[in-house]
């Protein structure tokens, strides 16, 4: 082999460099404190295993005890075993057998000038003098950079905000809606998300349902949960037909939708429950003590480590609505939803923000809609924004044309308009590191590395974000975003 052939050669020289390089390698390991790879690994296995924990004072992510680095060797601890190695004692390796007597006398001068300048750099840095020179850099040098997952790790991006940090506790919670009969579809969502992220936050859960809840369901569900549980009752006024709709009207669309063969064209209930997650679940009194909330429904799958506390991201990075998937509506639930939101603003103007993204939902400058949307189905997002004068505004005049009964308008495009229109897109953000499944549309990961650092669970070939159906290309295009690397093999 050409390495042993290096080795069993008689070139001074080749083997003079080899005895420096090692020494090199064994000081630069120990004084890091990185003493081997099987260390470092451990290390990871702990840092996943440790929750992060905030310091009270600063609101910092502190770093896990079994993480802080070990006692450095000193600049003598390492001259001595240099001088022991180089000694010709064989214990442990045998490099000397390879060296002449005049070249294992230089390479121990070499060495020794080496623990020299060290010292001395040393003392000039406890001096205050120099500080700093032959430092590493504390960032990622571009060869790291480069190798670094193409997903942004999140927890890490919150970090340059951590300085803006509160070390207040984010008053956040998951809130579902969900049917009695739903319950072991739900326990399945529950357990991965507390599995994949919940168990090191123990963030509270509000279950809402238009009935009362089972004792079973109470049972299971806060069995699972590793924070508190609560239960809401719907109130009536908000899962009924409001006075202003002609109820035959209401069943003729139904009827109609369904000859169409429109998904859920002839549900009322599918109905209430879009008009309440637009106009109520936020005005539920259960909620009422929370700022942010998570949504969860049932059959939903969380496929990698969620390693950071994602409200706390968007607390401290300023944002207001999260989101996994985007996807295009069916044109036939809302034929009138767009007019209605113009003549909105036509009348209200004031609301709309400056830097909306209008770009993402009209490709003609607001003319259209192009029914790009974000899927409700998962959101991370800031009560107040559905609790502002803006939102609620929209959403009244919304209601009040009967479009969520004479159509069949969704939640989905609701939010994601409002979203886009009154918020600064700045505010918006993609969880492109969440990987995420509802029915048959899943988001996975795309870097490779990610997928293996995070324990992904899903196949990058069900990655929807750039199949023609999705607006996540866009939403890339339109937000400024670099695609991930892989994502032309996944269109
Ligand atoms: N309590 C209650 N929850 C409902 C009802 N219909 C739907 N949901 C919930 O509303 C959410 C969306 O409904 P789903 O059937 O999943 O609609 P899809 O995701 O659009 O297919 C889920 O969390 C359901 O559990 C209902 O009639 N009563
Ligand atoms: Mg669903």
């Amino acid at each position: 082999m050409k390495g042993l052939t290096l080795f069993g050669s008689r070139s001074p020289y080749l083997k003079y460099v080899a005895v420096v390089l090692t020494v090199l390698v064994i000081y630069t390991l120990t004084h890091h404190g990185a003493t081997s790879y099987m260390d470092i690994n451990k290390e990871l296995q702990q840092q996943v295993k440790q929750p992060q924990q905030s310091d009270p004072a600063s609101g910092k992510v502190q770093v896990p005890e079994q993480l802080k680095h070990k006692p450095k060797a000193s600049v003598e601890d390492i001259e001595k075993f240099q001088e022991q190695l180089l000694s010709g004692d064989k214990t442990g390796w045998e490099a000397t057998e390879l060296l002449s007597e005049e070249e294992r006398l230089a390479a121990v001068a070499q060495v020794k000038e080496w623990a020299q300048l060290n010292k001395e750099k040393q003392n000039g840095k406890d001096n205050g003098a120099g500080a700093g020179a032959g430092e590493s850099a504390q960032g990622q040098s571009p060869q790291q950079a480069e190798s670094a997952p193409a997903v942004a790790d999140a927890g890490s991006a919150s970090g340059s905000a951590s300085t803006v940090a509160s070390n207040e506790k984010v008053k956040a919670t998951f809130v579902t809606l969900a049917r009695n009969q739903e319950l072991y579809d739900l326990i399945k969502s529950i357990r991965v998300v507390e599995d994949r992220f919940n168990h090191k936050y123990n963030y509270d859960w509000v279950f809402l349902n238009d009935v009362e809840f089972t004792q079973e369901f109470k049972d299971l569900t806060s069995a699972i949960c590793s924070g508190k549980t609560k239960y809401g009752l719907i109130p009536k006024e908000h899962w009924s037909y409001p006075d202003w709709i002609d109820l035959n009207k209401a069943a003729e669309s139904r009827k109609k939708m369904k000859e169409d063969k429109i998904i859920y064209g002839d549900s009322e209930s599918y109905r209430h429950m879009c008009r309440f997650e637009s106009g109520f679940f936020w005005r539920n009194p259960l909620l009422d003590e929370y700022e942010w909330y998570w949504r969860v429904e049932p059959g939903i799958e969380i496929h990698c480590d969620l390693n950071y506390d994602l409200f706390k991201y968007m607390q401290d990075n300023d944002k207001v609505y999260g989101f996994t998937i985007s996807i295009h509506e069916f044109e036939k639930t809302i034929p009138t939803l767009w007019q209605h939101t113009k003549d909105f603003i036509e009348k209200n103007p004031q609301y709309v923000d400056k830097d909306n993204f209008l770009d993402f939902i009209s490709d003609d400058g607001g003319k259209t809609y192009n029914l790009c949307h974000f899927w409700s189905n998962f959101e991370i997002a800031n009560l107040k924004f559905w609790r502002g004068e803006a939102y609620k505004a929209y959403f009244e005049y919304l209601d009040a044309t009967g479009g969520f009964f004479y159509e069949r308008w969704g939640d989905a495009p609701v939010h994601s308009i409002a979203a886009a229109l009154f918020l600064p897109k700045s505010k918006i953000h993609y969880f492109e590191d969440v990987g995420y499944r509802h029915h048959v549309y899943g988001q996975c990961p795309l870097n490779p590395q990610y997928r293996y650092e995070h324990k992904c669970s899903c196949n990058p070939k069900d990655d929807f974000t750039f199949r023609g159906y999705s607006c996540g290309k866009k939403y890339y295009e339109k937000m400024g975003l670099t695609k991930p690397a892989e994502w032309v093999n996944y269109q």
